[in-house]
């Protein structure tokens, strides 16, 4: 009795210890993209494409970082967008239309994975194997990539094959070379060799093309469930940039301004960033991809800040340019104005229909206005030279998205970032020397007008004097130095 009553005690406790275990180990996010979603956007590209075509997407590859460790892995977004998939060493095959396998079986859509290897998973992480892929991806045709290389399939009947990098076709490992007939891989190789890129696209088989503009179209107009993960990225980053206002001193580094804005991103569940954070104080500012961030003090200038969030794949892009010290000097708010009445004049064009060049020559136009008005240049055709990129572009799941640079559409997203850059000794009054101001915004196109993602970070002048004096969190985080630096050892 005692004993049988001890017995279901622990058995009690085995099951409890057993759930806590299991909910504990199912604290993930609850807000990915749903397999409903990767199928939607199969079939929207099924629609799209051109009769008796196939589409290849291959998986990105792994890039090394040192010795034998690699980059953290990024997926082709393309891949991700249409299947979901996160791992290497995989290719989707889409068809136009249903094909029909050797036992009469009907599929269209044929997706090569990663297969299962249970020394490997423990040491570079679990696999979905081609199971996982076909219970949790909703794909039911799914095989091993050891598979893929001489895999009997033939490519001959398409009239087209849809590929945008055909660099990206692996190249045969010795095993494939002795077993290839005719397979997949084989018969991929040769497409590549045969497509020359002077040719009419119809003389060519591999059709890059096409691919780039289906999948900018698709990629480009944003679904509800691909917004939900945007604006979140988007907010993230507003977060970073308002939380490092109120923490910013002239004695931080760029790389603990960095450290804030990426610490804060990961502490509102953003993933990674999606691309190199740019932070930049005085003249670093004018140079346009700076991502050292080496400068030990920033000091009294302004610091450029350019960095977005990437949540769930979905990547922010927003930049703002404060001073350090909390106020803005007579030169710095004169530049500062420009770009922000620039930025202002390119929004108000901002609509369904309406035209990358509308916002640009806008934006373009107030810029040069207010260069001649300081007399920092004389004609509106130097503006180029302090406002040497484009207006913007858009985001998703890469930052520089894929999608039309003509007519803007509703649910499109993309960022609108006017700046000025003066680098030291430039041919004008030396008072404006180091200067570089750049405001970057994220918009969501709308019917009749757009509406400003990014909104939540200040962006006037007076509003990021106001912020920049706020108490932050961080005021009494003082951490102790290195302790060499004391010369206390234990
Ligand atoms: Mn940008």
């Amino acid at each position: 009795m005692h004993s049988k009553r001890l017995l279901s005690f622990i058995s009690i406790c085995t099951s409890l210890l057993f759930s806590i275990t299991s909910f504990a180990q199912d604290q993930l996010p609850t807000d990915y993209l749903t397999k409903e979603f990767h199928k939607g956007r199969r079939d929207a590209a099924r629609a799209l494409m051109p009769d008796n075509s196939v589409m290849v997407v291959f998986a990105a590859p792994t890039r090394n970082y040192a010795n034998d460790v690699d980059y953290n892995y990024h997926q082709n977004p393309d891949l991700y967008y249409f299947t979901g998939y996160k791992e290497p060493d995989a290719v989707l095959f889409l068809f136009k239309e249903k094909q029909k396998g050797s036992n009469g079986e009907e599929f269209n859509e044929l997706f090569f994975v990663r297969p299962k290897n249970e020394m490997a998973e423990r040491w570079t992480g679990k696999r979905l194997g081609e199971t996982g892929a076909k219970e949790k991806l909703g794909i039911s045709n799914v095989e091993s990539y050891a598979k893929f290389a001489s895999y009997n399939f033939d490519l001959t009947p398409f009239a087209k094959v849809l590929l945008y990098t055909p660099n990206d076709i692996p190249a045969p490992s010795a095993k494939d070379t002795a077993s290839q007939t005719g397979g997949l891989l084989t018969q991929l190789l040769q497409l590549k060799q045969s497509t020359k890129k002077d040719a009419p696209a119809s003389n060519n088989k591999i059709d890059t093309k096409t691919y780039e503009v289906l999948t900018g179209y698709l990629r480009s107009v944003k679904t509800p469930e691909e917004m939900a993960l945007l604006r979140k990225a988007v907010e993230i980053s507003c977060q970073g940039q308002t939380e490092v206002m109120k923490a910013i001193r002239p004695n931080m580094s760029e790389l603990e301004i960095q450290g804030l804005h990426e610490y804060i991103h990961k502490r509102y569940g953003a993933e990674s960033v999606g691309y190199g954070s740019i932070v930049g104080s005085g003249a670093n500012g004018c140079i346009l991809h700076y991502v050292e961030n080496t400068k030990t003090k920033i000091g009294n200038d302004m610091i450029l800040m350019d960095v977005g969030a990437e949540y769930h794949g979905y990547t922010a892009d927003v930049t703002r340019t404060i001073p350090a010290d909390g106020k803005f000097s007579a030169e710095e708010r004169a530049i500062y104005q420009i770009v922000y009445d620039a930025q202002e004049a390119a929004f108000k064009t901002l609509k369904n229909g309406s035209t990358w060049s509308a916002a640009s020559t806008a934006a373009r136009s107030t810029i040069a206005q207010g260069l001649m008005k300081l007399g920092i240049i004389k004609e509106e055709k130097e503006v180029r030279q302090y406002f040497p990129h484009g207006l913007g572009h858009h985001i998703g799941l890469d930052v520089h998205d894929r999608g039309p640079y003509d007519t803007l559409r509703k649910d499109m997203v993309i960022t609108i970032e006017p700046g000025i850059y003066i680098p030291p000794n430039s041919k004008c009054d030396k008072k404006w020397w180091g200067i570089a101001v750049r405001i970057e915004d994220d918009a969501l196109i709308r019917e009749n007008d757009y509406e400003l993602l990014s909104r939540y970070a200040p962006r006037s002048i007076d509003d990021i004097e106001k912020m920049i004096a706020e108490k932050s969190v961080l005021d009494n985080y003082n951490l102790p130095p290195l302790p060499s630096a004391t010369k206390k050892a234990f």
